[in-house]
């Protein structure tokens, strides 16, 4: 892998949250990987920082964590000096203060001859064809000389690819080799088949629990804390009173860096979101997507999209239609119990695809990389 010399001293990384954990997910994760490259100093400004302490209780040690109201207060001081290196996700906005304060400083070296502050916005994750065009596009600011790159993380090289760090391949190997130990740290038998549920309480979780509980061999059930996973827990129990079935375990509330043992440790998984499913395509572990529900159904079509894409990955025909369509049935909620059970049953025959994918994925490059470089040619 070639060095990446980066000469950005300090970064200002913005996140709002919306809900739950992805919005403060992605960014984290995003601002570990950058610090790995060499970025000197992270200020990282949330308007949740309690979302944050719970993905990375260790934050205050990696970064300086801000309050977003306190930040746009010391934004609006005579002496406020912005990073070197900006980035906005999710066309969050940034305070006015801020702004002005960047763009002064970006006319200040400009003046002296000297390479002005970058600033990006960072969007959201999608397979749709459109991502390609908008993605590495400057967008002007309505009233300041301020240029900003919209960036767009993706599945093709005309995307920003995904956060992935230089040494995935071996911690994936050793979290896989520590699947034993890690099972049995929750009570369970390695042997069993696992399965790890991090769905949306809106997913079809009658449906999910009968599916799971339906089996001759019994199963490995690991629940992500939340409210899924309370009825899927309740419901597995009242299908499976005695256990002889399903072995139902709730997990902690995980650290973000030990999450990948979940996906590592489990032979499926039911995963949601943006950067859960971005590690579960990492890991190879055949998976079913619970995209985040929108009331426009942009859902609908981003699995379409990702759908399009995956699937090319199958040496089988017969077992792509199939895959397809019970991804297709599981986000609508008509997968009948028994083919979510037969998902699970066939899981052999999805990884072939799932390693591919992986694969391609790995070689697409990494996100933390590809903006750092872009950020060193400057706009
Ligand atoms: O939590 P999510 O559903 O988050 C989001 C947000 O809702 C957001 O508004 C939306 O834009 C986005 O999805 C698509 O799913 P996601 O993205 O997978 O984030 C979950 C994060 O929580 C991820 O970084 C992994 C982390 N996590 C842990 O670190 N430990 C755990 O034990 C669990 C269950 C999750």
């Amino acid at each position: 892998m070639t060095e990446l010399r980066t000469d950005f001293p300090t970064c200002d990384l913005f996140c709002r949250v919306i809900d739950n954990f992805g919005d403060a997910g992605v960014c984290w994760r995003l601002a570990r990987r950058l610090l790995a490259l060499g970025v000197g100093r992270i200020r990282f400004i949330t308007d949740h920082p309690e979302v944050l302490a719970l993905l990375a209780p260790d934050a205050a040690e990696v970064a300086e964590v801000v309050p977003w109201d306190e930040f746009e207060r010391r934004a609006a001081e005579p002496d406020f000096e912005p990073a070197g290196l900006v980035i906005e996700t999710f066309g969050c906005r940034l305070p006015d203060a801020y702004d002005e304060a960047l763009a002064k400083k970006r006319a200040t070296a400009l003046a002296a001859g000297r390479r002005p502050p970058f600033y990006f916005n960072l969007d959201y994750l999608s397979a749709e064809d459109w991502v390609e065009e908008s993605h590495d596009v400057i967008g002007l600011h309505p009233r300041l000389d301020l240029p900003k790159l919209w960036f767009f993380p993706g599945f093709t090289s005309r995307t920003g690819g995904l956060v992935i760090e230089d040494d995935y391949e071996e911690k994936r190997r050793a979290g896989i080799a520590r699947r034993g130990e890690f099972l049995a740290s929750l009570g369970l038998e390695a042997e069993r088949f696992t399965t790890f549920v991090f769905c949306y309480p809106t997913n079809a979780l009658e449906v999910l629990a009968q599916g799971l509980a339906l089996t001759e061999r019994p199963r490995n059930i690991l629940l992500a804390p939340g409210a899924a996973g309370d009825v899927v827990e309740a419901r597995l129990r009242a299908l499976d009173p005695d256990g002889r079935r399903v072995r139902t375990v709730r997990t902690p509330f995980l650290p973000q860096t030990e999450f990948d043992q979940l996906l590592w440790s489990s032979d499926a998984v039911v995963i949601r979101g943006e950067d859960s499913f971005v590690r579960a395509q990492l890991s190879g572990t055949p998976l079913l997507w619970s995209t985040y529900p929108t009331e426009d159904h942009a859902h609908r079509v981003k699995l379409d999209a990702w759908l399009e894409r995956f699937t090319k990955r199958f040496d089988d025909a017969g077992a792509a239609g199939r895959y397809r369509r019970t991804a297709d049935d599981w986000l609508e909620g008509t997968l009948p119990p028994e083919a979510l059970s037969a998902f699970l049953e066939d899981a052999l025959l999805w990884r072939q695809a799932f390693e591919s994918w992986r694969i391609e994925l790995l070689q697409n490059g990494d996100l933390g990389r590809r903006m750092l470089e872009r950020a060193a040619r400057g706009l």
